[in-house]
């Protein structure tokens, strides 16, 4: 059985998921509608991979006799000024979510819920990554420049990560697999 305290914290990393999907969606969107088809299909592979997390959480606190708590969600924002500013943002809030994942990482400790804590471990390998891969491609971005040929090449490059990805999310038994 899970503590109350470990429920409600869980029930608020369900909802940073579901609204970290639904943010890469909006993105997602945007960047389909101002020409970067490569940057856009990562994005909508993110936006799955995100509710793939957000479902990981859900069936733990209902396979742990709890209650998973479906969120109201806030619109995101829809317009950005560039792609580079989309990936800042993407930066910027991965960095958030991984700071509130360790706060819940301390929440299951402070209660001694070690079966949550370990559980956890996958979400904070996770985040590694994901800050990882967004600040190589800001670099990436960089060095394609405004040039018309490097944006060109860096959007086919975008497609690539975004087959690879949804590969990888394929894969039975994978990583992100939803248990
Ligand atoms: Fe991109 O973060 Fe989920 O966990």
């Amino acid at each position: 059985m899970i503590s109350k305290n470990v429920e409600k914290a869980i029930n608020e990393q369900i909802k940073r998921e579901e609204h970290s999907s639904r943010i890469y969606l909006s993105m997602a969107s945007w960047a389909e509608r101002n020409g970067y088809p490569g940057a856009a299909n990562w994005l909508y592979v993110q936006t799955e991979e995100e509710r793939i997390h957000m479902l990981k959480l859900v069936h733990y606190i209902n396979d742990r006799g709890g209650t998973a708590v479906i969120p109201a969600l806030d619109a995101p924002d829809a317009t950005f000024k560039s792609l580079p500013d989309v990936f800042q943002q993407v930066l910027k809030h991965e960095e958030y979510i991984s700071a509130s994942i360790n706060d819940l990482y301390a929440t299951c400790t402070k209660e001694k819920d070690f079966t949550s804590a370990n559980y956890l471990q996958w979400y904070i390998t996770e985040q590694i990554e994901e800050e990882s891969t967004v600040r190589s491609i800001l670099d990436q971005i960089k060095l394609a420049g405004s040039d018309k040929g490097g944006q060109f090449m860096m959007d086919k490059e975008f497609a690539a990560m975004a087959t690879a990805k949804r590969a990888a999310m394929a894969i039975s038994g994978g990583a992100n697999a939803v248990t």
